[in-house]
């Protein structure tokens, strides 16, 4: 049983390797069991260099509409540009009405080969625009364990906007 989402917790660090970093957009896409996208973020902190080696972002984010934590489906990570970023960590998180975290989702251990460009010959022809992370295999309420296979690096469905 889950509750009304009052508002999004999202932290992202960026890898510490050479390149890692990148100033292109990035987009946070979340969806609902019907496959609509319900939420479309922008993660851009206003006064803050995003996505340097070695840093984590955060963001918080209220929700557009109104819906339940069990309403969300899955994610979409997607950049918009050919500064090839490569993150290491993400956490998502839904607060209820009453400020508790609600659900959190996170994928702690990034495959390093899973940079994100839209320039797929990027890291050795490995990259790609946007993963999606599914809800049933990152869902982690009571479990610390880090999954490890979140993120579906291909599918095939894109959305440009
Ligand atoms: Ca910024
Ligand atoms: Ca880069």
């Amino acid at each position: 049983m889950t509750t009304r989402v009052a508002e999004y917790q999202i932290a992202i660090a960026t890898s510490t390797v050479p390149s890692a970093n990148t100033d292109d957009t990035v987009r946070l896409k979340v969806y609902n069991s019907g496959g609509e996208r319900i939420e479309n973020f922008n993660l851009d902190n206003p006064n803050r260099d995003d996505r340097e080696r070695g840093r984590t972002d955060t963001f918080t984010f209220l929700p557009t509409r109104r819906y339940r934590t069990n309403d969300i489906e899955y994610f979409y990570l997607q950049i918009y540009g050919n500064d090839a970023w490569l993150p290491s960590a993400i956490t998502i998180k839904t607060v209820n009405m009453q400020g508790n975290v609600d659900v959190q989702w996170s994928r702690l251990q990034w495959d390093p080969q899973h940079w994100l460009s839209t320039d797929r010959s990027d890291a050795n022809g490995n990259a790609v625009p946007v993963y999606k992370l599914n809800k049933s295999l990152s869902r982690d309420r009571d479990d610390d364990s880090p999954p490890t296979s979140a993120f579906d690096p291909n599918h095939s469905e894109y959305e440009y906007d």
